[in-house]
């Protein structure tokens, strides 16, 4: 009884002295201790001089793939083809007739041709006979051929 009150005694002592002397060490610290804590942060430049070698090969120019501005159509006696054309604004699309009736492309609708001005070939193309026409106006375009209704396609402008 008198071992573990001593014990218990120089716990407290101990407990006590050391708590005195980290307050004490502490007081002392308060001083220096902001200094030495400030602005530590320059190795982030070490990790943005490793990024260039990350640098991508160089991609191909985009323009290089742009589709030509000039498209064929045939028409033969079978209709159009192909039937549907997708071009840019701008494009310049030449009907060629490559079957042996005439072949008169037109824009819808017929027989007046007014959905795109400018797209009507006015005249029954003979074999081997072209017409062309540019497309600037965006949109959708239904044609057909004058001289035989049946056969029709669309025009779509970008
Ligand atoms: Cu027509």
């Amino acid at each position: 009884m008198k071992n573990s009150l001593s014990i218990i005694g120089g716990i407290i002592i101990i407990v006590a002295v050391a708590w005195f002397a980290m307050r004490g060490d502490s007081d002392d610290a308060i001083v220096p201790a902001p200094t030495a804590t400030p602005t530590v942060a320059p190795s982030v430049g070490g990790l943005i001089q490793l990024a260039p070698t990350d640098i991508p090969a160089v991609s191909p120019s985009p323009e290089a793939s742009v589709a030509p501005a000039a498209v064929t159509v045939s028409i033969d006696d079978e209709g159009f083809t192909p039937a549907t054309v997708t071009v840019k604004a701008g494009t310049t699309v030449t009907f060629v007739n490559n079957g042996q009736a005439l072949h008169w492309p037109a824009s819808n609708p017929h027989p007046i041709h007014t959905g795109l001005s400018g797209f009507d070939a006015r005249k029954g193309l003979a074999t081997g006979e072209t017409f062309s026409f540019t497309f600037t106006k965006a949109g959708t375009f239904g044609m057909h051929d004058h001289l035989n209704t049946a056969l029709v396609g669309t025009i779509v402008v970008q």
